[in-house]
């Protein structure tokens, strides 16, 4: 869907510099219109690009629009655009990536504040002149300062949700090249962090050379920044089909500069032998390889990314260059083991207390192994050694951790249908679920202060909660129940009044505006919710959008104390932009013994695929099964939903 996205910045990009210009004001509506449009299709525009007539039924999208996107279609250009950027300094047009930051400001920076670019942005606000400037409070300024540090440091990490798909296809890609043994990502990737520095991936071969060759041929590179024949790195695009497609080109035409974001993708080619070590080794996080590296020491042994030695501190030369053996370094569990350690899961290893918890955990199964031995009259306690099936994949190492996976969850309690601003009827949705296994969908649309989101009046929802029951029973297979998204008001009022709210199955209550309120109002405004007794899910509680925007910031301490109380379960919102609660709040609800919810905000048939990232951030903060009510069956969780309030 790369091109339909291009295609959609573009006339996005168009429409800002129409208006930056003071040009003709319908014509910039009519363009991003337009851009709405193209964004929400479900096909590929390329598909119509010899069909102007089928373009034309588009809604939005008229003769002039038409041509545009066929004609960039064909060459990968608008000249229109390019007409544009012609009259603007590129410094300019860069200001209106700023979140926030709209096309009359710019103009005002640019015309009367003399502002070319980012810099003399910066220069202007530190100066103070900013505020002489006509629309430049100091509380806009203010906001201004912000969304500059959020949009440098967005440039910086990349979201979790698209370094992923870059990841997974070098790793493919790279297992088919020859002689490639093993290949994995690792670093912060691996730990599921919600945005990633760069990229590590790591192979071990039989012929180096080879794979990194390829590695630093892989379509995606744009620019190589170190070639080494067992170290790499590589600028890369984060859209490839895109990027390939645009570098191409017109044919006897300059390749044009490539735009989107891109990510550095380190590439490390270690020996079959060390594999386990280096994957500990490069997955991190340094603080924990700094706390395992220490309890070595301390056990009279040396860990490195070559392995675990004895340590005889002989010379300051590495172990494995004075050809001593390593006691462990094939797998990671072996080295673990090693340490008197549970395997850890990679999402725990932040140094957050998951080493005293893998110690406890290693002696709870010798203990428990130990007395099955001593039963079964055997004298084996250890684990079964792993070893490298013929497919060159290591086996699953044991997992006594028991964190929540993809596969637990067995039902979305957070979901839109067309009635406001989903893209699937009631039944397409409920379809789409029961595919996926699960056995309870919740239809949660829009309440109606959301009225950008097509937000439902109570007498559309009374209409709505109907259909939604003839579906339900209609429909085998799956649980369809009514709920609402419901907006929680600036104040903590919930947008439809109880006697609404107590005709619904679920209500999640989330807030979509009033984001930059302050820290105390933003508490008490999530506790009133907290404290409505019918509400059962408290959505994306801070509203954050990853490098977009910051949200709320509450006492979480306070939030979830509350929740606990009234029996609320705090939603981890899987969307990769908003991954909210986020990771640390996550940990602190499951310390607290609070009910998390684990919800993809289903608006398209893919979006149910972002539970990735949602369970990447709940086993980041320990969450296991038992908390998580997406993960109970059916009968646990219908009667906790009916319970509530009740
Ligand atoms: P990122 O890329 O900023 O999102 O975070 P990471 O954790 O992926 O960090 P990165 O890419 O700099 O390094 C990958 C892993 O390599 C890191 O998690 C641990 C390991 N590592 C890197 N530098 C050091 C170091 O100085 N000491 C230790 N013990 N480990 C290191
Ligand atoms: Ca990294
Ligand atoms: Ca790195
Ligand atoms: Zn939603």
């Amino acid at each position: 869907m790369s091109i339909n996205q291009a295609l959609a910045e573009r006339l996005t990009l168009i429409a800002k510099m129409q208006e930056l210009l003071g040009m003709d004001r319908f014509r910039a509506i009519s363009n991003e219109r337009a851009a709405r449009t193209i964004e929400g299709l479900s096909f590929d525009i390329a598909t119509l690009a010899d069909k102007r007539d089928e373009l034309l039924k588009l809604e939005g999208i008229g003769p002039r629009i038409a041509d545009k996107i066929i004609e960039f279609i064909a060459t990968g250009r608008m000249a229109e655009l390019d007409e544009l950027r012609a009259q603007v300094p590129p410094g300019v047009v860069e200001l209106l990536s700023i979140p926030g930051l709209g096309p009359k400001t710019a103009a005002v920076l640019w015309k009367q504040g003399g502002v070319t670019d980012l810099a003399g942005l910066k220069r202007l606000i530190a100066s103070g002149d900013i505020l002489k400037l006509p629309r430049m409070g100091e509380k806009s300024v203010e906001r201004l300062k912000e969304a500059i540090a959020l949009a440098e440091a967005g440039s910086r990490r990349l979201p979790l949700g698209l370094a992923l798909p870059v990841a997974l296809r070098f790793v493919e890609r790279l297992g088919k090249v020859p002689g490639v043994e093993q290949v994995a990502y690792a670093g912060s990737l691996r730990r599921g962090k919600d945005t990633i520095g760069d990229i590590d991936i790591l192979v071990s071969t039989e012929d180096p050379r080879t794979a990194s060759e390829a590695f630093r041929g892989m379509p995606e590179v744009r620019q190589v920044l170190a070639a080494g024949e067992t170290r790499s790195s590589v600028i890369a695009a984060v859209s490839p089909e895109l990027g390939r497609w645009e570098l191409e080109g017109r044919e006897g035409d300059e390749a044009p500069a490539h735009s989107g974001p891109t990510v550095q993708v380190d590439l490390r080619v270690v020996p079959r032998e060390s594999w386990g070590a280096a994957l500990l080794y490069f997955t991190g996080s340094k603080e924990h390889n700094i706390e395992l590296r220490e309890r070595a020491l301390s056990m009279g042994l040396t860990l490195n990314e070559y392995g675990l030695f004895p340590e005889d501190g002989a010379t300051d030369e590495p172990p494995q260059k004075r050809g001593i053996k390593p006691v462990a370094s094939a797998t990671e569990e072996e080295v673990y083991h090693r340490l008197g350690l549970a395997w850890i899961p990679p999402e725990m290893r932040e140094n957050q207390g998951e080493i005293r918890w893998a110690q406890a955990a290693f002696e709870k199964a010798a203990a428990g192994s130990r007395r099955t031995a001593a039963r079964a009259g055997s004298g084996s306690a250890s684990r079964g050694r792993k070893t490298v099936s013929a497919a060159g994949k290591a086996p699953e190492p044991h997992d006594e951790a028991g964190l929540v996976r993809i596969g637990d969850i067995r039902a979305e309690l957070h979901a839109h249908t067309t009635a406001s601003d989903g893209s699937m009827s009631i039944a397409d949705l409920a379809e789409a679920a029961r595919r996926r296994g699960f056995h309870t969908i919740a239809v949660t649309d829009h309440s109606r202060s959301s009225a950008i989101a097509n937000g439902l009046s109570i007498e559309r929802l009374e209409v709505h909660i109907d259909a939604v029951r003839r579906a339900a029973a209609a429909t085998r297979g799956i649980t369809i129940l009514a709920g609402s998204e419901v907006d929680i008001l600036a104040d903590g009022k919930l947008d439809y009044p109880d006697k609404v709210l107590k005709q619904l199955d679920v209500v999640v209550a989330s807030p979509h505006t009033a984001l930059a309120q302050d820290p105390a109002a933003a508490t008490e405004r999530l506790l009133r919710a907290i404290a409505n007794p019918y509400v059962h899910i408290l959505g994306h509680p801070t509203g954050r959008l990853i490098n977009r925007r910051a949200g709320l910031s509450p006492d979480m301490a306070k939030v979830i104390a509350a929740a606990k109380q009234h029996n609320v379960a705090l939603e981890i919102n899987a969307h990769w932009l908003r991954l909210d609660l986020r990771d640390t709040h996550v940990r602190a609800a499951v310390e607290a013994g609070c009910l998390i919810a684990i919800d993809c905000d289903v608006h398209a048939p893919e979006d149910f695929d972002n539970i990735t990232f949602g369970v990447l951030t709940a086993r980041r903060g320990w969450l296991r099964p038992e908390q998580c009510i997406n993960c109970w069956d059916a009968d646990r969780l219908h009667a906790w939903l009916r319970n509530k309030g009740r």
